[in-house]
């Protein structure tokens, strides 16, 4: 996301009332926040007052969207002003399929654009159960899939697509901004340390003098790299995941992540109640033609059979 303003600097990670800030000019410094009302996130725009020692972050500039995660009942925002998120996922361990569509919705939401990345393709077997997986979240019918990039960094090569995937990216864009998003043991930690090769002296610097001595993974922290000598790429780190809650999206927010019963609607006629969510209502336009399909075509049927499922279940999740 291009600079806002010529004074903005940027948030490099944010640690309750201090935050570790890159000026416009290239430095790097820890700031504290002015009065009680802010609270940036990573890779929020600010300005700062370096008239005071020490510096103080004043405002926080208009955010352009917020990746938001639920933990418990708590919503918490994670980062700001993302070009686009890298869902990681894998076969071994296996995804959490629920999981990543709620995720999709809440991106979806926020009008993040997002890129998924099949990691350790380097394992035949856990690419094949994770591209199976894969199939129980994305729209099925009649849309196109969503494209996948399969990555591994383990293998010779194995990053070669998302690394000219992301060079275009950043091409397109000044100030781009990638963040790694996804569950815990996909291999977020692995392709962030691939894709930034010094990842770790860039958190040194920042520890050492937070005087904090771990290297915590609960905070999220901007990188700054550059892909084979190309443009440079802002990279973020976020916590890993293993529920992924929805309750600030709304039923409108997920039809969007299920547009096969707008299509239904579009083609057979509205459902008998203008709210029918599908499930047992009479006169519901989806159960009859997935009644329907079943019968000409099993194959799609059950597919979007299983769509219905997944549907019901995020439903009750949601706000
Ligand atoms: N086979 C294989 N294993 C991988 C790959 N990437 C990461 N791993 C392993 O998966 C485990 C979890 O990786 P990590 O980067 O810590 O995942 P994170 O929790 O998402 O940050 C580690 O044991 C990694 O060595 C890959 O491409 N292929
Ligand atoms: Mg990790
Ligand atoms: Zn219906």
């Amino acid at each position: 996301m291009r600079r806002p303003h010529p004074d903005a600097a940027r948030i490099i990670s944010a640690h309750g009332r201090q935050a570790w800030v890159e000026t416009a000019t290239g430095q790097v410094a820890l700031c504290h926040l002015k009065g009680r009302d802010l609270d940036p996130l990573a890779n929020d725009w600010v300005l700062v007052d370096s008239s005071d020692h020490p510096t103080v972050i004043s405002a926080i500039l208009d955010r352009t969207n917020t990746l938001y995660r639920q933990e418990g009942q708590k919503i918490k925002a994670l980062a700001a002003n993302l070009d686009l998120v890298l869902i990681v996922l894998a076969g071994e361990p296996k995804f959490a399929p629920d999981a990543i569509a709620r995720l999709v919705a809440s991106l979806i939401e926020q009008n993040i654009d997002f890129q998924i990345v099949v990691n350790k393709s380097d394992l035949p077997q856990a690419l094949e159960t994770a591209k199976d997986l894969i199939k129980g979240f994305q729209p099925t019918w009649p849309s196109e899939p969503w494209p996948i990039i399969e990555a591994s960094t383990r293998a010779d090569g194995g990053l070669v697509r998302l690394e000219t995937h992301l060079t275009t990216a950043a091409n397109s864009r000044p100030d781009t901004c990638v963040a790694l998003v996804g569950q815990s043991g996909m291999g977020k930690s692995s392709l962030l340390n691939a894709l930034v090769p010094d990842a770790q002296a860039q958190t040194n610097t920042i520890s050492f003098a937070l005087q904090s001595g771990r290297h915590t993974t609960t905070v999220s922290r901007v990188y700054q790299t550059q892909i084979q000598e190309g443009p440079s790429l802002r990279v973020i780190d976020t916590p890993g995941f293993q529920r992924f809650g929805i309750s600030h999206l709304d039923r409108s927010d997920l039809e969007r992540i299920f547009p096969e019963w707008q299509r239904i609607n579009e083609a057979d006629g509205s459902c008998r109640f203008y709210n029918c969510s599908h499930d047992h209502e009479p006169g519901c336009q989806v159960q009859a033609r997935i009644h329907q399909l079943e019968k000409d075509d099993p194959t799609l049927g059950r597919l979007l059979e299983a769509r219905r499922q997944q549907w019901l279940r995020l439903l009750k999740t949601s706000a």
